[in-house]
This record gives C-alpha cells, sequence and structure tokens, in this order.
C-alpha cells in the first residue's frame, strides 16, 4: 500500500521559515512519491480566541501559501478541516479514549495557557484529540512536523493502540517525519525560544512574507555570541547553531560546509550570506503567494476538490468506526 501523508498548518497570524523549513519544505518533497493530504487547521486556530473576519482571511492566505510553497493540488488533497464534519466526530469519540492525565502532560498545553488572558478553553486542553482524529481518520502512517508536536503524535499513538485493543483493528498507527536538522527552528532573538507565529516581537521570526531589505535586517539583528566561529553546536552555540540551520535549508549546503566555507571570517561575513540565501529561496514564494491570493475562483476550486476528496475517505473511515463502537443504529 502506498504511504499515506497527513499534515497541517494552523490558519492563525502570518506563517515564519520555521513552518517552512518543518512543514511546508518536506511536504512539497513528499507529495511525489506520497499519498497526501495537507489540511488547514481552522478548528485547531480557534483553540484561542480568533477575530471570525481575520480567520476567514488567514484560511484563503494559508491556501495560497501552501500553493506557492510549491504544493500541488494535483498530486494531493488540499482542504479546510472544517469543511470535513468527520474531524469533530472522531474526535468526540477518541476524547472517550484519551485520558485526562494524559493530555495534562501536554507541555504546548502548559505552555499555551500561561497567555491566556480570558481564561482557558476546554478546546485549547483537547487539542491533541483533535489531532489524534484528524491523522487517524485518513490511516495516515506519515505525519510530517516539526519536533513541538511529537509529543501530540505520540499520544495520537497511544490511542489509536488503545482503540485498535477495544474495538478491533480499525487505525493504522502513525509515525513522524522529522527533519534531521531544523525540527525546531528557534527564536533569532532568543535561542532559548522556538520561532513562534504568535510572538509579538517581529525581529523574533522571518516571515514568508517578508520583502528582501526585512530579511536583511532581521538577520543583521539576530542574536549570536561572543566567540566569533562559524561553528555548529546547539548546546554552546544555539544561536549561530540556530542561524547555520537556516542556511543549511536555504543553501543546500552541509554543516560541515557552512563551517569550511566561513572559516577565520566573522558572524558579519556569514549573516549576509544567510540573508541573501534566505531571501533567494523566499522571493519567489512571497511572490506567487500574492498571485494565487488574487485568484480567488482558482483557489475555492482547488479546496473544494480537496474537501470532496477528503471528505469520501472520512466518511467510509466514520462508519467503521460508529460501527465498531456500537454507535447509532445497522
Ligand atoms: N519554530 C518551529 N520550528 C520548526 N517547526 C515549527 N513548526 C511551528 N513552529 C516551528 C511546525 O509548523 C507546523 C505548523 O505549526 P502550527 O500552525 O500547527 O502550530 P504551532 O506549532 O503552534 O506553530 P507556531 O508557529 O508556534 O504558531 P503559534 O504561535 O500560533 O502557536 C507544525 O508541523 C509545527 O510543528
Amino acid at each position: 500500500m502506498k504511504d499515506l501523508v497527513f499534515s497541517g498548518i494552523q490558519p492563525t497570524h502570518e506563517l515564519h521559515i520555521g513552518n517552512y523549513i518543518a512543514a511546508l519544505k518536506q511536504w512539497a518533497e513528499l507529495q511525489h512519491k506520497k499519498c497526501c493530504f495537507f489540511c488547514i487547521v481552522d478548528l485547531h486556530a480557534i483553540t484561542v480566541p480568533q477575530d471570525p473576519k481575520k480567520l476567514r482571511a488567514n484560511i484563503l492566505e494559508a491556501a495560497a501559501v501552501y500553493l506557492a510553497a510549491g504544493i500541488d493540488p494535483t498530486k494531493c488533497s488540499i482542504y479546510i478541516q472544517s469543511e470535513v464534519a468527520e474531524h469533530t466526530e472522531l474526535a468526540w469519540i477518541l476524547g472517550t479514549i484519551g485520558k485526562v492525565s494524559e493530555l495534562e502532560r501536554m507541555t504546548q498545553f502548559k505552555d499555551k495557557s500561561k497567555k491566556q488572558t480570558q481564561g482557558v478553553s476546554a478546546g485549547l486542553f483537547t487539542y491533541p484529540i483533535l489531532m489524534a482524529a484528524d491523522i487517524l481518520l485518513y490511516d495516515a502512517n506519515q505525519v510530517p512536523v516539526g519536533e513541538d508536536q511529537m509529543q501530540h503524535l505520540e499520544l495520537a499513538r497511544v490511542i489509536a493502540r488503545r482503540f485498535n485493543e477495544r474495538f478491533g483493528e480499525t487505525f493504522t498507527i502513525p509515525q513522524p517525519l522529522i527533519q534531521k536538522v531544523g525540527a525546531r527552528i528557534m527564536s533569532l532573538q532568543d535561542p532559548e525560544k522556538k520561532m513562534s507565529k504568535s510572538d509579538p516581537a517581529e525581529s523574533s521570526k522571518i516571515l514568508l512574507s517578508d520583502k528582501p531589505e526585512i530579511i536583511r535586517k532581521k538577520i543583521m539583528r539576530a542574536v549570536t555570541d561572543t566567540e566569533g566561529s562559524v561553528h555548529f553546536d546547539p548546546e554552546k552555540k544555539p544561536a549561530v547553531s540556530n542561524l547555520m540551520t537556516l542556511y543549511h535549508h536555504t543553501s543546500g549546503l552541509s554543516l560541515k560546509e557552512i563551517e569550511s566555507e566561513f572559516k577565520g571570517k566573522g558572524y558579519g561575513d556569514f549573516k549576509k550570506a544567510l540573508a541573501e540565501a534566505v531571501i533567494a529561496e523566499l522571493s519567489p514564494i512571497r511572490e506567487k503567494i500574492e498571485s494565487y491570493r488574487s485568484n480567488s475562483s482558482e483557489l475555492e476550486r482547488i479546496l473544494d476538490e480537496g474537501r470532496d476528496t477528503a471528505k469520501e475517505i472520512a466518511a467510509r473511515k466514520m462508519k467503521l468506526v460508529r460501527e465498531r463502537v456500537g454507535l447509532g443504529r445497522a
């Protein structure tokens, strides 16, 4: 059987280079070899308050970004999570399989709940259950994610196994697909923090929509260390190692090749080369986002087709799940 890949991005804020390296870039490579479902996970987005008008705009923006990053709708399905209601139905059922104690261990919940000023929603707590439903609904066996999602994916595996043991073989156990280098891109201003869409500090992240002069400024201002050597050591030199990771993914050079290119040179030279490599990688994407965004009928058509394909598989799976659990009537 052909491998099935599922992955998604929340349409919250603008996407950054961390989302690109860990998710979109991997997706664009995978689509040539596997059957892929790439979802815009708007139901996940509302686990923290969203402005409804902005959310709708962000959903279409995310679809344009997927296409601009090279995701080809003739090779894979691109669709919006809330348009396939089976995601939420399965999430409810899996919520009776997952345990509160398991959800309480999720570090993302602990981090995100600290930032909520108007109380923490129950949806933020049960987010990993919905993520399990997203993946298990399609029997995805491969899930490309950044390192921050590994704990959620592990929970999806636990839930799938537990369901299969209780009700008989129903779900495929998914495996993570994680970049060897760059599974966690860090903030340009604080190498202890991951680069995050919702970080209010603009200089902490490189957005896919950033123009060349902004990219140059952000990289030239990125924190480094006092040692002055371009050397990969995430423990002792986390900031420089993070910048080297960005250079590795945008120049195609290995970490060793980067070290030898900048042997005896300072951070200034390295940052200039990094900025040009990032600009060369992201500029074509930025230009394409604009053109996909302005062709809304084409975007609508792609999202309709993706939804229909996803819905067919999801409906079949839910029929089986209802039977296994004993819901409704025969
Ligand atoms: N800094 C990162 N490095 C590598 N991968 C990352 N991802 C996110 N941040 C980094 C990966 O991008 C995919 C989509 O992420 P998401 O939209 O589902 O949510 P997130 O992990 O919560 O992303 P952000 O950017 O940090 O958003 P906010 O600030 O809204 O919470 C996932 O595969 C994720 O692993």
